[in-house]
């Protein structure tokens, strides 16, 4: 008789473990699919409610998915991923800009069609092109820092200063020359 020929008891109580054996492993791979949808589906990212942040420069930032980066404004919807997630380019916030832009990290310029983001607002430069963002009550900038001097500037890029670096080099950059004959580079 083979080893493999069977008959009567034997034979159904081998059958029965084979059985057995094939539920229990059919069992033990449902729960590890399972465990393994409930991973990626039941514990997922949640998105920040609230992505208002203070960025390294005291500014008004986004917060990241990992709830730790924050970034300044002017890396939203710049086509470079700045979270790992990629929400700084997310296309529903990047498809109406600045509507869809957390109010806060938007600035509108002294003509409403124009805005910028608000680290670009009293940065030294002429980002309105009105220089609304530097000058006057919606802006509210402090005085021109020590790396600046105060004049009329020549140059359309400027304010009310000019960066002290462009002081004497030959070159006007204030209406009444003071950059050459008064600043001095610190
Ligand atoms: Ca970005
Ligand atoms: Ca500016």
């Amino acid at each position: 008789m083979s080893s493999d020929h069977c008959c009567g008891e034997c034979c159904s109580c081998s059958r029965r473990a084979i059985c057995v054996s094939a539920l229990v492993l059919a069992g033990l791979s449902l729960t590890v699919t399972g465990v393994t949808i409930a991973l990626v589906f039941a514990v997922p990212k949640q998105p920040p409610v609230n992505r208002e942040c203070r960025t390294s420069q005291n500014g008004s930032g986004f917060l990241c998915d990992d709830r730790v980066t924050c970034l300044p404004p002017s890396a939203l919807c710049d086509g470079v991923h700045n979270c790992l997630s990629g929400a700084d380019e997310s296309q529903h916030m990047c498809s109406d800009l600045p509507n869809n832009l957390p109010s806060n990290l938007v600035f509108r310029c002294g003509d409403s069609r124009f805005w910028i983001f608000v680290d670009k607002k009293c940065n030294g430069m002429n980002d309105c092109g009105d220089c609304s963002d530097e000058i006057g009550i919606y802006a509210a900038c402090p005085p021109c820092g020590p790396q600046w001097w105060e004049c009329t500037p020549v140059e359309f890029q400027y304010c009310l200063c000019i960066p002290r670096s462009l002081c004497k080099d030959g070159r006007q950059h204030c209406y009444d020359w003071s950059d050459e004959y008064v600043c001095t580079r610190g």
